[in-house]
């Protein structure tokens, strides 16, 4: 990340970046996870990166938190559909969809402090569901907590950074491996993971640690403009994974029926990183 006359950029590769014209720095702060920074930008309002990777933007944040929601909702075969678990995303914007689409009991386990207390500053709208008691907050290390847990989930997303410093554990076979011991009978997880085109070691990561684990492991895709090359992956992992139709979320700004339907269809260049991935 540099900030160059007003540019903050994301680097893709040694000669790609995708720069944001800001009006200002809101805030930097480096914690004992990472490096947190809060941009004013002309084209996609505040944004907040982590370790100079785009995490969200106050404009195109509809699209990754619709879809790491609702794609999992719709494919779940659990009767019930209440309890989720989230890792990551201290943001609040995964858990306030969740809210949104009818979960009652939500527990959000994050792992730095800062992106929460930083996220409340910058974009309340989001973290609000941490105050307003409709999601439990746990500040703490996600891959322990899914090793200690004996609760049980129907839905658990993995809302998380690269896999890369910090994030690296949450794209492991033992991760994958103890919650699936913590989801419900028909329960499901889903992983952001990565853009197939400038990070298919993500989605391979993704794919390979999830398939000893869950019978069926199903990639699909969204288009978010402010990630690397704007083509993003998300991973599911379940003993059935497929769109039943007996549950369909509504509509948002980026998910409805059609992108659900769609979002499974895949490129030919992913359908092959996704074969290598064994
Ligand atoms: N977490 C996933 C962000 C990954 C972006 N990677 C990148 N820009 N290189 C998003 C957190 C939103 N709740």
């Amino acid at each position: 990340m540099k900030l160059i006359e007003n540019w903050f950029s994301e680097r893709y590769s040694e000669n790609l970046e995708l720069s944001f014209r800001v009006k200002d720095l809101l805030l930097s702060v480096k914690t004992d996870y990472q490096r947190i920074d809060v941009f004013d930008t002309y084209d996609f309002g505040k944004l907040l990166t982590i370790d100079g990777t785009v995490q969200m933007t106050e404009y195109d944040e509809f699209v990754y938190h619709e879809m790491i929601t609702s794609v999992p909702l719709a494919c779940l075969h659990s009767a019930s559909a209440s309890r989720a678990l989230v890792i990551g995303g201290g943001d609040g914007g995964t858990a306030r969809r969740l809210v949104n689409l009818g979960f009652k009991n939500i527990v959000n386990v994050e792992i730095d402090n800062h992106v929460v207390e930083v996220a409340k500053r910058f974009f309340p709208d989001l973290t609000s569901v941490f105050g307003d008691g409709s999601a439990k907050l746990v500040i703490g290390d996600g891959i322990e907590f899914v090793k200690n847990c004996t609760d049980k989930f129907d839905v658990v997303i993995v809302d998380s950074t690269d896999p890369e410093g910090p994030a690296q554990g949450l794209f492991s076979t033992e991760f994958y491996r103890n919650i699936s011991r913590i989801l419900t009978e028909g329960g499901i997880m889903v992983t952001q993971s990565g853009s197939p085109y400038y990070q298919p070691h993500a989605l391979k990561l993704a794919v390979s640690g999830m398939k000893p684990v869950f019978r069926e492991v199903k990639t699909y895709l969204a288009f978010i403009p402010t990630y690397p090359s704007g083509l993003w992956s998300f991973t599911l992992g379940g003993d059935s994974v497929s769109v039943d139709g007996n549950r369909t979320p509504p509509s948002g700004k980026y998910f409805n029926d059609d992108v659900l339907e769609g979002c499974f269809r895949l490129p030919e260049f992913i359908k092959k990183l996704i074969a290598e991935a064994t």
